[in-house]
């Protein structure tokens, strides 16, 4: 067998709620060697299988799949099935591990975490300049996010580049005279802080000032040593989907299947930070609502969300004020959205999401609070 990591088949389940009656589950194979002996052993496991965008799509019970995968193509092969459904049924299933961080244990396999957006830019999509005025800086923004933990908040996350639509980029000194004395004072009081940066000098500056963890919307994509950094300072890392670079993602984004693309993307991406040296129980996924999305991807990424959750993270959904809400509703201004963005909140836990990060703490709160009572009731 190879033992690439790499070459190993991705498993995505899109349903698995008959498994524990000894039913089976629907999934979505990619990345398959072996492809035509598995569609036999998924006939010989009488079950059935069709290709749909490159992967195979199989409804099979997985303990039947893995032994008839073993009569079809020996052991090899049922050990390769094996080790890509049954993590990925189990982790479908199940909840999510808890988050530690140098600051304390986010608990992520109980409850819906609140992460607080607290953005220090003059051009941020919906609280631009609200916290960032030089004459008061990094005092307001201190405030503003002690304002965050009093309300609720279980992590605050702190970022000086906007990634709205068009941003523009923010050098480096720029950046770190924003966040730093914000991260160093608020973990001071005692604030569990993640830096929201893409640039690696940043967020070992902003761990050593204090930050717990380091919360990327590039995926490691723009700075070359940000992936060896996070591994060195072994804090919890958020990795997000994003199609192309702030500036260019919302021109004509295309997919011919959303949810799949952006699932083998995580996988790849969580191989590539083992690789790198990165724990995998260290690291947060998020599918990147708006970050080089249609509306009707954002939409589609939100109603299948449980899908990214046999990926056997914690899952995080950043969908607060967000123009893709606006376009449904009719609500032009991000900071009129509260309401659209408490009901996304409330279906991203119904679908397994574990963190939310927004700008509206306390009612998210109560709304996930209903959300997460009715999922796990
Ligand atoms: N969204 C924004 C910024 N950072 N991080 C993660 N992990 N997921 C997200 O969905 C996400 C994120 C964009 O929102 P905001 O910070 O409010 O605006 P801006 O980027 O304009 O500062």
């Amino acid at each position: 067998m190879d033992d690439d990591a790499s070459n190993r088949p991705i498993a995505r389940v899109e349903d698995a709620a008959l498994v524990p009656a000894g039913g089976p589950a629907r999934l979505a194979l990619s990345r398959l060697p072996r492809a035509s002996e598995i569609a036999d052993a998924v006939a010989s496991a009488r079950g059935v299988s069709t290709w749909a965008e490159g992967r195979l799509v199989v409804t099979a019970v997985p303990s039947r799949l893995v032994d008839a995968a073993g009569r079809v193509g020996g052991r090899e092969l049922a050990d390769l099935l094996e080790a890509a459904v049954v993590p990925a049924v189990d982790a479908w299933l199940g909840s999510p591990p808890d988050l530690e961080t140098p600051a304390g244990t986010l608990p992520t396999s109980q409850r819906p975490v609140i992460m607080g957006v607290l953005n220090v830019t003059p051009d941020s999509f919906s609280d631009g300049g609200a916290h960032f005025d030089d004459a008061r800086h990094p005092e307001q923004a201190v405030e503003a996010g002690l304002a965050l933990m009093e309300a609720g908040a279980d992590v605050v996350d702190v970022g000086g580049e906007s990634s709205r639509p068009g941003a523009e980029p923010v050098d480096e000194e720029e950046e770190r005279r924003r966040v730093l004395p914000v991260i160093e004072r608020l973990s001071g009081h005692g604030v569990v802080v993640s830096v929201d940066t893409t640039k690696a000098l940043v967020a070992r500056e902003a761990v050593e000032a204090g930050a717990a963890l380091v919360n990327d919307v590039s995926a490691g994509a723009l700075d070359g040593m940000l992936l060896a950094t996070i591994a060195d300072l072994g804090v919890p890392y958020v990795l997000m989907h994003m199609r192309g670079t702030p500036r260019t993602m919302q021109r004509d984004p295309r997919y011919a299947d959303v949810v799949g693309e952006v699932y083998d993307f995580l996988a790849d991406q969580l191989l590539r930070l083992e690789e790198a040296g990165v724990d995998p129980g260290k690291v947060v996924i998020d599918p990147g609502i708006g970050f080089g999305k249609t509306v009707g991807h954002n939409l589609e990424l939100l109603r299948r969300l449980r899908e990214f959750t046999s990926l056997g993270r914690p899952v995080l959904v950043g969908t607060s004020r967000k123009a893709f809400l606006g376009s449904v509703s009719g609500e032009d201004d991000p900071g009129s959205r509260m309401v659209e963005s408490l009901t996304a909140a409330a279906l991203a836990v119904a679908g397994g999401g574990r963190l939310l990060r927004v700008h509206d703490v306390p009612e998210t709160r109560r709304a996930v609070s209903i959300a997460h009572a009715v999922a796990t009731a």
